[in-house]
C-alpha cells in the first residue's frame, strides 16, 4: 500500500556524484465548494489522499493520512488517520465549503467514527475548550471540524463532535450550531489528536 509522502526524493545527478535533493510536494488548490463532496470517501485509490480534500505540512508532519479499503462504515472506503509514531499533536485534513453561501443558517455535520490506541483525556471534552491551552492540556482522540471564518479570516465560529477517545467502533455523532451572519468562508477537519488512529466515514453537512 501507497502511503501519502510529503517530501518526495528526487536523485539527481550533480558533478561526479549523486545526490538527495528534498521538493516540497505541493498543496493541492483549496477550491471553494458550495456543497462538500467525496463525504463517504468513496473516491480516490486505497493509499492516496482523497480527492476533495487537502492537507498542509503541519498536519502531517506525525501523522499518515489515506484512503482505506479495508476498514469502513459503508461503501468501499473510508479515510485513516494514524500516529506514526506515537508522537506529535495532531494529524487532520480539510475541505473547504462557500461559507457565505451558509451565513446566518443553522449547520448540522453528522459524522462515523472509529478509534484504535487514541488515549484518553476526559477533562479535554470541555465545551468551548481554549485553544490557546492546548501545549498545557492537548486534546486526545477524534473528531469532526468544522470552522468558520469572518471578513477578517478569523475564524468566527467553531462546530465539532465529542471527541472520541481509547478505542471504539464505528459510532455515528453530530453537532449542531447557528454559523454567524458575516460567515465568508471556512474548512471541514476530520482530525486525530495525539497518538492512536482514526477512520472516518459518511460524513454529512446539513444548512438549515
Ligand atoms: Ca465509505
Amino acid at each position: 500500500m501507497k502511503k501519502p509522502l510529503v517530501l518526495l526524493l528526487i536523485s539527481a545527478v550533480l558533478g561526479s556524484g549523486c545526490d538527495v535533493v528534498k521538493v516540497q510536494r505541493p498543496e493541492q488548490p483549496r477550491i471553494q465548494r458550495l456543497k462538500p463532496t467525496n463525504l463517504g470517501f468513496e473516491e480516490g485509490d486505497p493509499g492516496t489522499v482523497m480527492p476533495g480534500w487537502w492537507y498542509g505540512q503541519e498536519m502531517t508532519r506525525s501523522h499518515a493520512i489515506e484512503v482505506v479499503d479495508n476498514v469502513k462504515r459503508s461503501g468501499q472506503q473510508s479515510a485513516h488517520i494514524r500516529n506514526r509514531r506515537g508522537e506529535g499533536p495532531w494529524g487532520s485534513f480539510n475541505q473547504d465549503y462557500m461559507g457565505s453561501a451558509f451565513a446566518g443558517k443553522t449547520v448540522r455535520v453528522k459524522a462515523w467514527i472509529k478509534v484504535e490506541g487514541t488515549e484518553t483525556c476526559e477533562r479535554c471534552n470541555k465545551p468551548n475548550l481554549d485553544e490557546s491551552a492546548l501545549p498545557e492540556d492537548p486534546r486526545r482522540g477524534a473528531q469532526l471540524r468544522v470552522l468558520g471564518y469572518g471578513p477578517n479570516g478569523s475564524v468566527t465560529e467553531t462546530l465539532v463532535t465529542p471527541l472520541v477517545m481509547g478505542s471504539r467502533d464505528w459510532t455515528p455523532f453530530e453537532a449542531v450550531t447557528s454559523m454567524p451572519a458575516d460567515l465568508e468562508s471556512g474548512i471541514i477537519s476530520p482530525i486525530l489528536w495525539g497518538p492512536g488512529q482514526a477512520w472516518f466515514d459518511d460524513i454529512e453537512i446539513i444548512f438549515e
